[in-house]
This record gives structure tokens, sequence and C-alpha cells, in this order.
């Protein structure tokens, strides 16, 4: 038996690992108590690692479909066939005619983002999508307006804070979204234990909500309105006083006037929030010594995403919490993607183009979500003939699964390169299945990037895939060569050059990362400079240090506006929304600590006990439609139905229900064996494409009105 330290892959807190392996097995996975950012934390997701990666069900092999079955085949001659398939449709069709997702495991493999860049750049079809619409797009198009770049992401200083007021997050239970926070609760608790307080704002009484000084119920979607109206507060009442950073500040008086008409009195309603509670709640976030608002999830899939994105940010900026210890800061990585990102060019670009039938707008080479099921269904030049899927599960995760699935089914070529058969790679004509988790190398490329301290880390493979196995990165640079190549001369020898830069592996150029970024001019304890082999020698990791002022330095010169006209513009509409319909029901997501998202629903530790996919009901709407726990109800929207057991609890406010999303397994010709006997249904089969935020084109998910009956 060997003892050994990794990284945990599985969300954006990079937990470190300590895994007893015995005869190529994991035995057991604890928290690294050296680790200096997770210091030991591992939550019930990463002791559960070890089940996906031993799965019965994982795929092993490349598979190809025979009709309704599968037969493997070989990687050399799958590879070929799926580059000749692709290179025919756009041969065929054009480039756009071949459709790429790539869903959430990509941000966690460093490989893989670093070659699935090379591979889009190989395919170069407008038609690629990924799970980020469906997450932190109006995160990073506000960074782009406001900083020049998406990569300037501002992170919550949470161990020096004083006070932290979360609109809908749960980082108890995520442990941190573009906020790599490990073990947040205790993060959280240590905040409270030092004076400081904190306030969540979120339509349930979450797992955070329930550590916080305070809660307020918040209506969904109406956020924006509550921002607007701490702002006019703040100026109203004298609280705003100049900041260190008002000389790269411009606009202010702008933001300030578009604030002016939302008094609190007049978003009270709306918002569920009363007008004394909305101007203590400005007044305490003023008086604090240090304060910073962090939005995340449920501020961002919203109706309202982009807009409230910016007002966070804004509320930050004007009462000087910006760049400065306890507020919103930024860190700085061995790998500094801001400067990486103006280095190679990806500081982001938006509405360079739109989306051929719904007009949305493209972010950084990608189109919405949102517009996916139109470009698949829509015949005409462009339309999506064929679609490689990359680690992403599109049927469960993305709104109105089911047209989706549909779509899927009519494709005619369809790869996949995952390590499940599951409810979308069922439609694929070859699965191609990578090695996971501790068999490969982990950096966490993007997420030193978004820490809440600054450290890093290299975890080299622990467990050996086996000589049939391929790696994600291996498998995107096969098939890139082979792309490239068949391009006539100048493809040859674009394909000859990528394998000599990127054949040797990602190693190589995380090395090269390392040696010319921040760190690899030599620091102590290195006087030699950053480098993989110094990484190699700590394998807890290393602390940088605390978060550091240095936005000046990004900014380059630039100044930062306040009220940018594309936002701005949309303060009308939230202004409308004074009016939306009260008294019908919508509905939210939650997360859980025993799921990852579509994905690990096979592991047997992670479902048994009671059922988690359950509508959360508030006693008050339960009693006017006659229902009690366990009751069988259907939700209705304008996709679909589903039927779900009725949980009737007031940890959600009067008017909204909750279903988490992710489940609905148990679809014919998926293989897992364990989640088809846990099945749950998909919260995304009610979700509906057609809500988005109209700047960023982000899923609207949360706060769907429907109907909710006894089935
Ligand atoms: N209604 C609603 N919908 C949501 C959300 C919500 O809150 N509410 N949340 C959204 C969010 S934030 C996200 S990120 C998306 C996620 O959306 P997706 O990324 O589309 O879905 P996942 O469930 O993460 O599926 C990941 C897939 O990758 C595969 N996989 C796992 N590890 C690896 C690997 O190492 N390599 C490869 N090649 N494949 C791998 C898994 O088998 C699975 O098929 O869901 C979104 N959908
Ligand atoms: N255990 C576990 N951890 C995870 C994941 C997981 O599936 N399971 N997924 C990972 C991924 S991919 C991501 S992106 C992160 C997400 O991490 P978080 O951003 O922390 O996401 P959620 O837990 O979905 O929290 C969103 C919150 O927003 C609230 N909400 C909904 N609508 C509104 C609204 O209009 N206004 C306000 N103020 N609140 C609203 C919801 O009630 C919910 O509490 O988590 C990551 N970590
Ligand atoms: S919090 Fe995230 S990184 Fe840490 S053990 Fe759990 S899943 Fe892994
Ligand atoms: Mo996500």
């Amino acid at each position: 038996m060997k003892t050994a330290h990794a990284t945990c892959h599985l969300c954006e807190a990079c937990c470190g690992l300590t895994v007893d392996i015995d005869g190529g097995r994991v035995t057991r996975i604890r928290g690294d108590e050296r680790d200096p950012l997770s210091r030991g934390h591992l939550c019930p997701k990463g002791v559960a690692l070890a089940d996906v990666q031993h799965d019965p069900d994982r795929l092993r092999t490349p598979l190809r479909r025979r009709g309704d079955d599968w037969e493997p085949v070989g990687w050399e001659e799958a590879f070929d066939d799926v580059v000749d398939r692709l290179a025919a449709v756009q041969r065929a069709h054009g480039r756009d005619a071949v459709g790429l997702y790539f869903g959430n495991p990509v941000g966690h493999s460093y490989g893989a983002m670093l070659y699935g860049f090379a591979f889009m750049e190989a395919l170069k079809t407008r038609n690629v999508y990924s799970s980020q619409s469906i997450d932190a797009l109006p995160r990073l198009l506000t960074s782009f307006q406001l900083y020049g770049s998406q990569a300037v992401l501002p992170i919550p200083d949470l161990d020096r804070t004083q006070f932290l007021l979360v609109l809908g997050a749960n980082p108890v239970v995520s442990n941190g979204s573009v906020m790599t926070a490990p073990d947040a609760r205790r993060r959280l608790q240590d905040l409270r234990a030092r004076g400081g307080r904190l306030v969540v704002v979120d339509p349930r009484r979450t797992e955070t909500a329930a550590l916080a000084d305070t809660h307020h119920f918040i209506r969904p979607g109406t956020d924006a309105l509550l921002l607007l109206a701490m702002l006019h507060t703040l100026e109203t009442e004298g609280l705003l006083r100049p900041t260190a950073l008002d000389d790269v500040l411009e606009g202010r008086e702008r933001l300030l006037a578009l604030a002016r008409p939302f008094a609190p009195e007049r978003v009270a309603a709306a918002t569920g929030i009363g007008a004394a509670e909305i101007r203590q709640l400005a007044r305490d976030f003023a008086a604090a010594p240090s304060a910073v608002c962090y939005g995340r999830l449920g501020t961002c899939t919203q109706a309202f995403g982009t807009t409230t994105s910016w007002l966070v940010d804004a509320l930050n900026l004007v009462t000087g919490n910006f760049d400065r210890p306890g507020g919103a800061m930024f860190a700085a990585a061995a790998v500094d993607l801001p400067a990486l990102a103006q280095r190679i060019g990806q500081r982001g670009h938006y509405a360079r183009w739109r989306s051929r039938v719904g007009g949305l707008p493209e972010f950084n080479g990608e189109l919405p979500v949102a517009a996916f099921a139109d470009e698949l269904e829509t015949p005409g030049p462009g339309q999506i003939r064929a679609l490689v899927l990359h680690a992403g599960n599109p049927v469960l995760s993305l709104p109105n699964g089911r047209r989706l699935d549909a779509a899927f089914g009519k494709l005619d070529f369809v790869v996949a390169v995952d390590i499940y058969l599951n409810e979308s790679t069922r439609h694929a004509h070859y699965i191609l299945p990578p090695a996971f988790g501790l068999e490969n190398d982990h950096f966490a490329l993007l997420f030193h990037a978004l820490s809440v301290r600054n450290t890093v880390k290299f975890s080299p493979a622990l467990l050996d895939a086996g000589p049939g196995a391929r790696h994600d990165w291996e498998i995107l640079l096969a098939l890139t060569t082979r792309l490239l190549a068949r391009r006539g001369l100048r493809g040859s020898l674009m394909a000859a050059g990528a394998e000599a830069v990127l054949g040797r592996g990602p190693r190589r150029l995380l090395d090269v990362l390392l040696r010319t970024g921040a760190y690899g001019k030599g620091f102590l304890p290195f006087k030699k400079g950053l480098s993989l082999a110094a990484l190699e020698a700590e394998p807890h990791g290393i602390d940088l240090g605390p978060l550091t002022p240095r936005l000046r330095g990004l900014l380059a010169g630039r100044k930062i506006d306040l009220a940018p006209a594309l936002f701005a513009a949309d303060v009308p509409r939230v202004e409308a929304h004074l009016q939306a319909a009260a008294g019908e029901l919508v509905l939210i997501g939650r997360r859980s600590l025993r799921s990852n998202n579509s994905w690990m629903h096979n592991s047997q530790r992670l479902v048994k006990g009671p059922a988690r996919c359950t509508l959360l009901v508030h006693p008050d709407d339960a009693r006017r439609r006659g229902l009690a726990t366990g009751d069988r109800v259907r939700i209705a929207s304008r996709t679909g139905a589903i039927e779900a057991p009725c949980e009737v609890s007031d940890e959600v406010m009067p008017g909204v229900v909750s279903l988490p999303h992710g489940w609905g397994h148990g679809r014919p010709g998926a293989r897992l064996a364990v989640a088809a006997a846990h099945a749950g249904v998909s919260v995304n089969d009610v979700t509906d494409e057609t809500r988005y935020d109209p700047i960023s084109g982000a899923s609207d998910v949360n706060g769907l009105p429907v109907t909710v009956t006894r089935a």
C-alpha cells in the first residue's frame, strides 16, 4: 500500500487529498491537512471520487455504435473515422455544421483546457457552446466591460473581510464559485468569530444563510432592484466617501443617477425585503471597516444576470471596497490568467457575431446555450448536423433538455468524449472515454486565479491509467492534428507544428507557463524561480500569501466605466420588473453536498438515504393547493411537465418552489446502474430555453413561472 497526495478536481475548491492506494485501487481518501488552501477539508464528493474512479460503469475503451448496441473499437481507428465524418460534414455543409459543446469538467482539467483551445481552432466553427452560459457568463461579460478583460475577476477577500453580503450563492454547499474557497463553512465561521458580519440574500434559507447574522428572503430575479435601492440609499444618506480608486473610475454620477429613482420604499414589494431593512443593509455595508458584496449563480442565471453582476461590482467600487484587503480583490496566480489572456489575445470579445436563428450574441467565440436548440433544429446553411460533446451532459444540464434530447437523436453524427454512457452520450456514434481523476495530473490553471488566497500546487497522477488509456488532452490532440492534416499542404504543416509543440503533453506547456510567470524569476523559498520540478518537490502545494492589491496593473492605463451604456440601457427593463406579476409560483434550483451537477449519481454512497430530488414548497402554498410532504406533485411550465415528491418547508419563501438540477436518470440506452435506481426527474425538462438575460444570452433558470398541482 502507498499513501500519496493529490488534488480533488471535482469542484472549484481544489481540496488537497491524502490517498491510500493498494494494488492500483484507491482504498481511502482523506483531506490533506498540509494543503495550504484546503487545510484538511474534504466533502462527501471528494470521498466518492474513488467510486467514480473504480465505477464498473465507467467506460474504458472507445465505443462505436452498432444499431442500438455498441462495439469496442481501437483508438486509432476511432480517431480516423471520427475525423473523417466530421470533415465530411464540414466539407458538405460548411464549418458551422459541426457543433461543439464542452461541459464543466473541462474547466477542471488544465490539459483539456489547453488542448481544447487547439481543437476549437482546428474545428473553426461558430457553433461553440458550453455550460458557461448557464453559469458565469454575466460575470465574465461584466469584467470584460468594466476592466477590459473577461479574465480580470474580482474575488471576495473572504479571510479578511468584516462584512460579507452574499447574493444568490451557497458556498457552504458549493465551496465557492468564482471564489475558490475550500471549507467555506469554516471560513465563514472565522469571519463571524473575528467580529465580522455575514448577510445572505436568497429565496431559500440555505446552509449558508443558517450561518449568517441576517438572512433576507428575496423574490427571484429582483437583486438588481435591491442593489439599485442600496446605491440610492448610499447617495441620499450621504454615505459615499472618496475612494482610493476614484482616479480610475468614470461615470460615478451616471451610475448614481440611474439609481436615484429606486428608493427602497419603491422596490420593497417587488423584492420582498422591507424598505427599512434595505436602508439598514446599505448603512451597515458602508459603515463596515471592510465589506464585500458577492453574487454568484443565483445572480447570473436569472432574467437580469448581467445587470445584477455589474451592480454587485459597482457597489463594491463606489464604497471603496475594491482592490483592498477585506474587499473584492484579485488573485495573483503563478500562471497569471489575466496576463496570459492579454498575451494570447483572449481578453474576450462580445457580439462580434450573433446566432443565426435567435440573434444571440457570441462571447469570446462562444454562443449562449439558449441558442443551441434553434441552431440544431432550424434548417438552412449553418445548421448543426454533427456534434462534438466534450465532458458535458446537456440533456440534463441545459434548459429544455427534452428538446435537445430529441434534436441530438436526429443528428448525422455525434462523438462524445466522456467517461459515461449517459443521458447525452447515448446519442453518440462514438464515445471516446478519457483517463479520469487520479489518473490525471492536476494543476488548477483556472482556479488558482479565482482563489481567496494565493497558493500554487501541482499533483502528478497517482494511478496508472493503463496502456490502452488516453487522456483528454491526447484525445483532443489526436482529433486536432487529424482535422488539420485533411486541409492540404498548409494544414499538414500546421498538424506537424501542433504535434511538435503539443505532442509532449501539457506538463511541458505548464513548465513554460510557470517559468515565464510572475514567480518564475525567483522568489523565496525558490531562489531559482518556480518551475514544474520545484512544484513537484512540494506535494502539498506552496502558500504564496494573502491577496494583494493589483488592479492598477491589470487595468494597464484603462479607466473603469461604472455605468457602461450596454448595461445602463437595461435599467428600464429592471424598472418594468417592479410591476411583475406577483402571486405566481416561481421555481429555483438548489445544490446538495452529495451531488455534483448531473454526473456523480452512480456512486451508491452519494445517492443513498432519502430521495433528494424533491420539490420544496412553502407551507402557505402547500395549504392552498392541499399538498403535504410525500405527495407527488406535477410541476408544469411552457416547455413541459414533470412529477416529483413534495416536501413542505418554510426553508423557501412563499411563492417560491425549489427543485435541484442534474437528476432525471434511467433513460433508455444509458448505462448508469446505480443512478437509474435513484433517477429523480430533470428540472431542465421544465426550464425554458427562450428565457435568457438579453444582454449576455445567459439562461434564466432561476425564477421560472410554474404551476404546481397534485399529480
Ligand atoms: N436548472 C439548472 N441547470 C443547471 C444549473 C442549475 O443550477 N440549474 N447549473 C448549471 C451549471 S453551473 C453547470 S456548470 C452545468 C453543468 O453542465 P454540464 O457540464 O453539461 O454537465 P455535467 O453534469 O457537469 O456533466 C459533465 C459530463 O462530463 C463527464 N466527465 C466527468 N469527468 C470527466 C473528465 O475528466 N473528462 C471527460 N471528457 N468527461 C468527464 C461526465 O460523465 C458528464 O457527462 O449545469 C448547469 N445546469
Ligand atoms: N456540492 C456541490 N458543489 C458544487 C456543485 C454541485 O453540483 N454540488 N456545482 C459546482 C458548480 S458547477 C457551480 S457553478 C457552483 C455554484 O455555486 P453557487 O453559486 O454557490 O451556487 P448554488 O448553490 O446553486 O447557489 C445559488 C443560490 O442562488 C439562490 N437563488 C436563486 N435565484 C436567486 C435570485 O434570483 N436571487 C438571489 N439572490 N438568489 C437566488 C438559490 O436559492 C441558491 O441558494 O457550485 C459548484 N459546487
Ligand atoms: S469541496 Fe470540491 S474540491 Fe473539495 S473535496 Fe469536495 S468536491 Fe473535492
Ligand atoms: Mo457551474
